[in-house]
Protein backbone atom coordinates (compact mmCIF):
# COMPACT_ATOMS: atom_id res chain seq x y z
CA UNK A 1 0.00 0.00 0.00
CA UNK A 2 2.40 2.15 0.64
CA UNK A 3 5.77 3.05 -1.48
CA UNK A 4 7.80 4.83 0.38
CA UNK A 5 8.27 7.61 3.72
CA UNK A 6 7.29 10.70 1.42
CA UNK A 7 8.03 12.76 4.43
CA UNK A 8 8.13 13.89 7.77
CA UNK A 9 6.39 16.96 8.86
CA UNK A 10 8.16 18.55 11.83
CA UNK A 11 6.26 21.66 13.33
CA UNK A 12 8.25 24.95 14.18
CA UNK A 13 7.67 28.61 15.80
CA UNK A 14 10.11 29.86 13.27
CA UNK A 15 10.25 28.67 9.92
CA UNK A 16 13.43 30.73 8.40
CA UNK A 17 15.35 30.13 11.85
CA UNK A 18 14.21 26.20 11.41
CA UNK A 19 15.46 26.47 7.56
CA UNK A 20 18.59 27.43 8.56
CA UNK A 21 19.42 24.92 10.74
CA UNK A 22 18.78 21.96 8.90
CA UNK A 23 20.75 23.89 5.66
CA UNK A 24 23.94 24.51 7.90
CA UNK A 25 23.44 21.16 10.30
CA UNK A 26 22.64 18.31 7.92
CA UNK A 27 23.14 20.10 4.58
CA UNK A 28 19.86 19.20 2.98
CA UNK A 29 18.08 22.06 0.11
CA UNK A 30 14.83 23.80 0.23
CA UNK A 31 13.14 22.72 -3.27
CA UNK A 32 10.09 24.09 -2.08
CA UNK A 33 7.99 26.61 -0.26
CA UNK A 34 4.64 27.07 0.25
CA UNK A 35 1.51 28.84 2.38
CA UNK A 36 -1.56 26.46 2.62
CA UNK A 37 -4.28 28.72 3.80
CA UNK A 38 -6.63 25.64 3.87
CA UNK A 39 -4.00 23.76 5.85
CA UNK A 40 -3.27 27.06 7.91
CA UNK A 41 0.79 26.33 7.31
CA UNK A 42 3.62 28.30 5.98
CA UNK A 43 5.86 25.36 4.85
CA UNK A 44 8.96 23.97 3.34
CA UNK A 45 10.13 20.84 1.54
CA UNK A 46 14.22 19.75 2.11
CA UNK A 47 15.00 17.34 -0.09
CA UNK A 48 15.67 14.19 1.72
CA UNK A 49 17.22 11.04 -0.73
CA UNK A 50 15.76 9.84 -3.78
CA UNK A 51 14.52 6.03 -4.41
CA UNK A 52 13.09 3.86 -6.79
CA UNK A 53 9.45 5.14 -5.78
CA UNK A 54 9.92 8.84 -6.08
CA UNK A 55 12.15 11.27 -3.22
CA UNK A 56 11.34 11.93 0.39
CA UNK A 57 11.61 15.04 2.04
CA UNK A 58 11.71 16.70 5.08
CA UNK A 59 8.59 19.39 5.56
CA UNK A 60 8.55 22.34 8.30
CA UNK A 61 5.52 23.55 9.26
CA UNK A 62 4.82 27.18 10.52
CA UNK A 63 1.55 27.63 11.86
CA UNK A 64 -0.03 30.91 10.45
CA UNK A 65 -2.38 30.88 13.43
CA UNK A 66 -2.39 29.15 16.95
CA UNK A 67 -5.65 27.93 16.24
CA UNK A 68 -4.45 26.28 13.35
CA UNK A 69 -3.66 22.74 13.50
CA UNK A 70 0.05 22.77 13.86
CA UNK A 71 -0.51 25.93 16.14
CA UNK A 72 -2.89 23.72 18.42
CA UNK A 73 0.04 21.23 18.33
CA UNK A 74 2.73 23.42 19.55
CA UNK A 75 1.07 25.06 22.23
CA UNK A 76 0.34 21.75 23.90
CA UNK A 77 3.50 19.96 22.56
CA UNK A 78 6.24 22.15 21.60
CA UNK A 79 8.00 22.12 18.09
CA UNK A 80 9.06 18.45 17.40
CA UNK A 81 7.37 15.67 14.87
CA UNK A 82 3.67 16.21 13.83
CA UNK A 83 2.99 13.58 10.85
CA UNK A 84 4.37 11.18 8.94
CA UNK A 85 3.49 11.15 4.95
CA UNK A 86 3.40 7.63 3.42
CA UNK A 87 3.52 7.94 -0.35
CA UNK A 88 0.60 5.78 -2.13
CA UNK A 89 -0.04 5.05 -5.89
CA UNK A 90 -3.69 6.23 -5.35
CA UNK A 91 -5.23 8.40 -3.12
CA UNK A 92 -8.48 7.72 -2.43
CA UNK A 93 -8.08 4.13 -3.08
CA UNK A 94 -6.02 4.04 -0.05
CA UNK A 95 -8.64 6.40 1.79
CA UNK A 96 -11.13 3.68 0.64
CA UNK A 97 -8.82 0.71 1.56
CA UNK A 98 -7.57 2.08 5.35
CA UNK A 99 -11.45 3.50 6.21
CA UNK A 100 -12.54 -0.08 5.70
CA UNK A 101 -10.74 -1.21 8.26
CA UNK A 102 -12.25 0.70 11.05
CA UNK A 103 -9.80 3.94 11.01
CA UNK A 104 -10.90 7.72 10.76
CA UNK A 105 -10.42 9.25 7.73
CA UNK A 106 -10.15 13.66 9.32
CA UNK A 107 -11.05 14.27 5.16
CA UNK A 108 -13.61 12.90 3.63
CA UNK A 109 -11.90 13.83 -0.11
CA UNK A 110 -8.16 14.89 -0.93
CA UNK A 111 -6.90 17.69 -0.26
CA UNK A 112 -4.22 20.31 -1.66
CA UNK A 113 -1.13 19.49 -0.80
CA UNK A 114 2.78 20.53 -1.26
CA UNK A 115 3.95 20.40 -4.62
CA UNK A 116 0.99 19.70 -5.91
CA UNK A 117 0.23 16.11 -4.52
CA UNK A 118 -3.19 14.87 -3.31
CA UNK A 119 -3.34 14.07 0.24
CA UNK A 120 -5.36 12.84 3.04
CA UNK A 121 -4.78 12.68 6.85
CA UNK A 122 -5.69 9.57 9.30
CA UNK A 123 -7.01 10.64 12.73
CA UNK A 124 -4.25 9.68 14.76
CA UNK A 125 -6.03 8.47 18.00
CA UNK A 126 -6.50 5.36 15.55
CA UNK A 127 -2.71 4.96 14.34
CA UNK A 128 -1.21 4.53 17.64
CA UNK A 129 -1.21 8.64 18.35
CA UNK A 130 1.04 9.23 14.94
CA UNK A 131 -0.81 11.93 12.72
CA UNK A 132 -0.54 9.97 9.33
CA UNK A 133 -0.65 11.67 6.03
CA UNK A 134 -1.77 9.64 2.93
CA UNK A 135 0.70 11.49 -0.55
CA UNK A 136 -0.03 10.81 -4.34
CA UNK A 137 2.61 12.39 -6.43
CA UNK A 138 3.48 12.17 -9.45
CA UNK A 139 7.00 13.61 -8.92
CA UNK A 140 9.60 12.03 -8.80
C1 LIG B 1 -3.42 16.53 17.69
N1 LIG B 1 -3.23 15.36 18.32
C2 LIG B 1 -2.17 14.75 17.78
C3 LIG B 1 -1.71 15.61 16.77
N2 LIG B 1 -2.51 16.71 16.73
N3 LIG B 1 -1.59 13.57 18.06
C4 LIG B 1 -0.50 13.22 17.33
N4 LIG B 1 0.01 14.02 16.35
C5 LIG B 1 -0.57 15.19 16.05
N5 LIG B 1 -0.06 15.96 15.08
C6 LIG B 1 -4.00 14.84 19.44
C7 LIG B 1 -4.03 15.83 20.59
O1 LIG B 1 -2.89 15.70 21.40
C8 LIG B 1 -5.30 15.47 21.29
O2 LIG B 1 -5.08 14.35 22.11
C9 LIG B 1 -6.22 15.05 20.16
O3 LIG B 1 -5.35 14.69 19.06
C10 LIG B 1 -7.12 16.19 19.72
O4 LIG B 1 -6.29 17.28 19.43
P1 LIG B 1 -6.74 18.80 19.49
O5 LIG B 1 -5.55 19.62 19.76
O6 LIG B 1 -7.95 18.95 20.37
O7 LIG B 1 -7.12 19.15 18.03
P2 LIG B 1 -8.32 18.76 17.10
O8 LIG B 1 -9.09 17.56 17.59
O9 LIG B 1 -9.09 20.00 16.83
O10 LIG B 1 -7.49 18.35 15.79
C11 LIG B 1 -6.58 17.28 15.76
C12 LIG B 1 -6.52 16.81 14.30
C13 LIG B 1 -6.15 18.04 13.44
C14 LIG B 1 -5.44 15.72 14.21
C15 LIG B 1 -7.87 16.23 13.91
O11 LIG B 1 -4.90 18.57 13.85
C16 LIG B 1 -6.15 17.77 11.98
O12 LIG B 1 -7.19 17.77 11.30
N6 LIG B 1 -4.96 17.55 11.36
C17 LIG B 1 -4.85 17.26 9.95
C18 LIG B 1 -4.49 18.50 9.18
C19 LIG B 1 -3.14 19.06 9.57
O13 LIG B 1 -2.51 18.64 10.53
N7 LIG B 1 -2.69 20.09 8.77
C20 LIG B 1 -1.37 20.71 9.01
C21 LIG B 1 -0.32 20.09 8.15
P3 LIG B 1 -5.55 14.31 23.62
O14 LIG B 1 -5.07 12.98 24.13
O15 LIG B 1 -4.92 15.50 24.26
O16 LIG B 1 -7.07 14.40 23.54
S1 LIG B 1 -0.67 20.44 6.44
C22 LIG B 1 0.43 19.57 5.54
O17 LIG B 1 1.25 18.90 6.09
C23 LIG B 1 0.34 19.71 4.03
C24 LIG B 1 0.64 21.13 3.63
C25 LIG B 1 1.24 18.72 3.29
O18 LIG B 1 1.81 17.80 3.89
O19 LIG B 1 1.40 18.87 2.07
Amino acid sequence: MFLRIDHVGIACHNLEEKIEFYESTFGLVVVSREVNQEQGVKEAMLHVADGDSGASYVQLLEPLHPDSAVGKYLSKRGEGVHHIGYGVPDVAKAMADIGAKGVRLIDERPRHGSMGASIAFLHPKDVGGVLTELVETSRH
